[in-house]
């Protein structure tokens, strides 16, 4: 630490500092001062001999920074030349000051004592360049999920000395379609473990299930009002703001980063996986946002065939899926490295493209000057009776509609049984990837597909579901998955027949028409829902079929719709829960379909990497 920036006022002085060396590296541990007093814990490494000034990359975490710095001690950006910086957000580990999930939100910009995680990461900067030796004035900012969010906040009002950030699988809009909410439907099991975990103590707290399935115990726990009655007893704030407010209200509203994107001046790398199981949506979003302001070329995207986070491996597999290379490896080294180095250290040429897309399926690596491409067509793929799907348009001859019961007692499980918690055990992280036939079978999940395909069909932008459906009910979840099916004879023998989800997502019937203000569903009458499955870019090769399925669960990935309407599903009882019939229509006036962006041509390959 430099000695000659004496702070002047007492709450600005460098706290007491513990000092390590090790590996490479020295280590300082010390408590950062907020412009509001609240102290944060920081751990510090500086490269051991170096003679160079050098930038700071930074990570800040609510899941604690111990043991982080054995991840950047042994990665490529370590031989490069930083100093490494990790920090506690407010009120979690050994940092003062009070936790709330993404600091409840982006500060009221009107009041000059406001605090966030974007005047937490400038003020941690302003501390950084004028107490650390040697460094050159340049921050970089990177993180996976929380903390990639924690970067995409940083963004918001930057530090003139952030030079670059890459918030990588970062939530924007926790309501819309990120870990805790998708198109309203709530994603049970993660929002209530993960309440759980962070909100039990400062600490990473795993709920302690007193079952091996979890699809029994969330069964068994019931209604959602079961949750403070039976457990958490109102003490969650996460858990008590999920009852506050389950529409789409200015709580959630505030929270999304949606309007703060107005603006790029930090080169920004977004980067996902096509198999997150957690922030898919977010990090698209982002870019889409930012690239709607990128006069100067600074916004870029990267999505590689991975699971959330799983860039940080190998990242040859996901579940039994080949990718033909380490793209994890491809990508820490030859992307992420590259271009920290070339903003914080002047190093290089850049040659990031604007879109750098694993295209899966092909398994290969292709850029895009502009994403979605430029010349992608939308075309509908068609339901049709006998539970076919092709491009051509229903006939009147064709029977109008399919139907099924759903049972909230006796749910769709999103993965084979038994179902393990969210952290606790194998499953979480790929599940995914894994093959849907362990519910094709069911009476309450509509199945269809084309004719093996008679050449390759590459999307190259959005996929979004149009269903024409009618319940019994009063509202009602639809849920559809589009799937990769591999021919019968398939090279490898133990992937013959596999079904591979390329997308899936809910939309939760009562906001069908406005997220804002939910509706009940007129019984047995046809309505249009229109369920956005996002970007993709796989290639559904020659003698693969597409599949398409429709559900009214997905447990307890998604709690149960009651299926009867009820102002708010946190607060519903064990018996408002009805069966309800349901019918998704194929008719020429009512064609369900999906819409498919299209690439005509191949892209330019970049080669299998
Ligand atoms: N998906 C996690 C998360 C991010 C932000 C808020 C809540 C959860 C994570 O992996 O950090």
């Amino acid at each position: 630490m430099s000695q000659d920036s004496a702070p002047k006022k007492e709450k600005d002085k460098a706290p007491a500092q513990k000092q390590e060396k090790k590996s490479g590296f020295t280590k300082t541990e010390v408590m950062i001062p907020m412009r509001d007093g609240v102290k944060l814990n920081t751990m510090i490494l500086v490269p051991n001999d170096t003679t160079e000034k050098l930038p700071f990359l930074m990570q800040r975490t609510p899941y604690g920074i111990g043991g982080a710095d054995l991840g950047v001690r042994f990665g490529p950006m370590a031989k490069e030349g930083y100093i490494f910086v990790f920090q506690d957000v407010r009120g979690r580990f050994k940092s003062e000051g009070i936790f709330a999930m993404m600091s409840a939100g982006v500060r009221d910009r009107k009041d000059p004592k406001g605090t966030d995680d974007t005047t937490d990461a400038y003020d941690t900067i302003e501390w950084l360049l004028k107490n650390v030796e040697n460094n050159n004035g340049r921050v970089g900012i990177y993180g996976v999920s929380y903390p990639g969010w924690l970067a995409a906040m940083a963004l918001l009002d930057p530090h003139p000395a952030l030079k670059a950030a890459s918030p990588q699988s970062s939530p924007i809009d926790q309501w819309m379609g990120d870990d805790f909410r998708h198109n309203g439907a709530f994603r049970l099991s993660y929002g209530f473990e993960y309440t759980a975990m962070m909100e039990t103590d400062k600490t990473n707290q795993l709920y302690k299930f007193d079952k091996l399935d979890t699809y029994d115990w969330y069964l068994k726990l019931g209604a959602l009002s079961n949750v403070n009655e039976r457990l958490f007893k109102n003490k969650m704030p996460t858990w008590n703001n999920f009852v506050k407010h389950p529409d789409y209200d200015a709580f959630w509203r505030d929270q999304a980063l949606v309007p703060y994107l107005n603006k790029i001046t930090v080169p920004t790398l977004n980067v996902t996986g096509w198999f997150d199981q957690e922030d898919f949506r977010g990090p698209l979003k982002i870019y889409e946002y930012l690239e709607k302001v990128d006069k100067d070329n600074k916004n870029f995207l990267v999505v590689g065939p991975w699971n959330h986070g799983g860039w940080g491996g190998a990242g040859s597999s996901l579940g039994k899926i080949d990718f033909g290379s380490a793209t994890g490896t491809y990508f820490r080294e030859k992307i992420q490295a590259p271009f920290f180095a070339y903003y914080l250290k002047d190093k290089g040429d850049l040659k990031q493209p604007e879109a750098l897309l694993f295209q899966t399926g092909s398994n290969k690596w292709v850029s895009h000057d502009k994403w979605p491409v430029k010349n992608a067509i939308t075309k509908k793929l068609y339901f049709h009776s006998d539970r076919k799907l092709s491009f051509n348009a229903p006939e009147a001859n064709e029977t109008e509609f399919d139907g099924y019961r759903s049972d909230p007692n006796n749910p769709v499980p999103y993965r084979p049984r038994p179902i393990r918690a969210t952290y606790q055990g194998p499953g979480w992280s790929d599940w995914v990837v894994q093959d849907q036939r362990f519910n094709d079978h069911r009476p309450d999940v509509l199945t269809y597909q084309t004719e093996p395909l008679e050449e390759d069909i590459v999307i190259g932008g959005s996929i979004t579901a149009k269903l024409f459906a009618a319940t019994s009910g009063t509202d009602s979840d639809w849920m559809v998955r589009i799937i990769d099916v591999y021919p019968e004879s398939y090279r490898q023998p133990d992937m013959s027949g596999y079904q591979l989800m390329i997308s899936g997502e809910p939309l939760r019937g009562r906001y069908r028409k406005s997220f804002e203000k939910p509706e009940p569903i007129v019984p047995n009458q046809v309505e249009e829902y229109s369920i956005d499955l996002h970007w993709n870019h796989h290639c559904f090769q020659k003698g693969h079929r597409i599949m398409v399925q429709v559900s009214s669960t997905w447990f307890p990935v998604i709690d149960r719709n009651p299926q009867k309407y009820v102002p708010n599903i946190f607060e519903a009882k064990d018996s408002d829960f009805q069966a309800a019939d349901q019918k998704v229509y194929h008719s020429p006036k009512a064609p369900s379909h999906m819409e498919l962006m299209i690439m005509p041509n191949e892209p330019k390959a970049v080669g299998s990497r």
